[in-house]
């Protein structure tokens, strides 16, 4: 480039950037959580200054020709062989554990996806129970590589938090929990009542707003902790408990007498739910974001975890079949990404796909019993819709 600059920019968390400098400065200065980097010609055949390891600069001129980005977080986690998930305190449903001690769920069974697409294994995974107000600075320190946790996707979140959500997992709106004996039918009659909120959530705020629309006057009585909101409902010291839906159906679980309890009709905000990265590493987080649409589209087409086990009465033939199709699907993203072409055929033998992960954890045999609802692939009703793959 005549008279120009190039600045070679691997960016933190490794996205490649070339961008022409206007300045006169020759030496510039990336602070990156990952490495500091400096490399800048006055034309393209002559270097000036360099300030960094030349095996970055083999590797950023490789992954310029092989369009290979490098994830600081992606490398993370190889070099410890552990992906260290951020997720809820003990939500049934979708995560907490089991008797023998081991972590279950939706959100969990996410976590896992991941570990099988970036490490080949879904037990590779220590799990970081985060309170709904630690949740996202635990994101924003490095404690954690990912959240998996009922955490909303909202504009202030997304651009204010130094955060980045990877895609919707699970659509899901407000809701209020309240006894049956109280013969309640809709939210339009709580006027004047008292009402259980877990803080640092969107959950006050939208009570707040709907109540303001309608004119009524509500108390709101907050807990930071969601087992002493569950407690606090359940001796009677509010008259309802307001929370994501989803959250409700696991609270009400929870209760002495589950069916004693009603979830009202109303539906009072959009409440998409979805895994969350550190801002800055856009090739983590688009495995983290292809591996969620791996598991949507596995279940359009139909490719189901127990097809990549061929055990008895499954002929060997038709699992190789599968496996191929699961290999061919996924594999445009394993350059782009440095995954091995199989990392989507090991996802879905590990986990199986969407369908098979909310029926296990949430579906009408569990203890929630979720209808797939607006969850339902776009195809069969839902809003579920992954972008192909080609
Ligand atoms: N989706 C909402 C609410 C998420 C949330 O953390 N809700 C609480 C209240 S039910 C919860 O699920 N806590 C789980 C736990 O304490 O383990 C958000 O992102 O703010």
């Amino acid at each position: 480039m005549e008279g120009g600059r190039w600045q070679l920019d691997i960016n933190c968390g490794g996205v490649l950037n070339k961008s022409l400098l206007q300045s006169d400065t020759d030496f510039i200065d990336h602070a990156c959580s990952a490495w500091r980097f400096i490399a800048v010609t006055q034309n393209p055949t002559r270097r000036r200054r360099f300030d960094l390891r030349s095996a970055l600069v083999t590797g950023a001129i490789w992954l310029t020709f092989t369009g290979v980005a490098a994830s600081a977080t992606l490398n993370d986690v190889r070099t410890r062989d552990r992906l260290i998930c951020g997720v809820s305190e003990g939500l049934p449903g979708f995560s907490y554990r089991d008797a023998a001690g081991a972590w279950r769920g939706f959100d969990v069974d996410f976590c896992r996806a991941v570990a099988a697409a970036a490490l080949g294994d879904a037990g590779k995974v220590d799990y970081v129970p985060l309170s709904a107000t630690d949740r996202f600075e635990a994101l924003q320190e490095g404690r954690v590589d990912l959240l998996s946790r009922n955490s909303t996707w909202t504009m202030s979140r997304d651009l204010g938090l130094g955060i980045d959500f990877a895609g919707i997992a699970f659509y899901d709106g407000q809701g209020f929990l309240a006894n049956a004996v109280d013969g309640m039918t809709s939210a339009l009659e709580l006027l004047g009542a008292r009402i259980c909120v877990v803080s640092g959530t969107t959950t006050e705020n939208n009570a707040a707003d709907y109540f303001a629309s309608k004119g009524m006057e509500v108390f709101f009585v907050q807990y930071s902790k969601r087992a002493a909101a569950r407690d606090a409902y359940a001796s009677g010291q509010c008259d309802v408990f307001t929370a994501d839906r989803s959250a409700l159906a696991a609270e009400r679980s929870l209760l002495a007498n589950p069916d004693d309890h009603v979830i009202l009709p109303e539906v009072i905000s959009k409440e998409p739910l979805g895994p969350v990265t550190r801002e800055g590493d856009a090739a983590w987080t688009g495995l983290v974001r292809w591996t969620l649409y791996g598991l949507i589209n596995a279940e359009e087409r139909g490719l189901m975890a127990a097809e990549f086990a061929p055990a008895a009465g499954f002929a060997l033939a038709a699992a190789k079949d599968i496996r191929s199709e699961a290999i061919k699907l996924g594999k445009p993203a394993s350059q782009s990404l440095d995954l091995p072409e199989d990392w989507l055929a090991v996802v879905i033998g590990s986990v199986g796909n969407y369908r098979e992960i909310f029926d296990r954890n949430l579906g009408e045999d569990t203890p929630l019993a979720i209808d797939r609802g607006v969850n339902a692939l776009w195809t069969e009703g839902g809003i579920l819709y992954a972008p192909p793959m080609h």
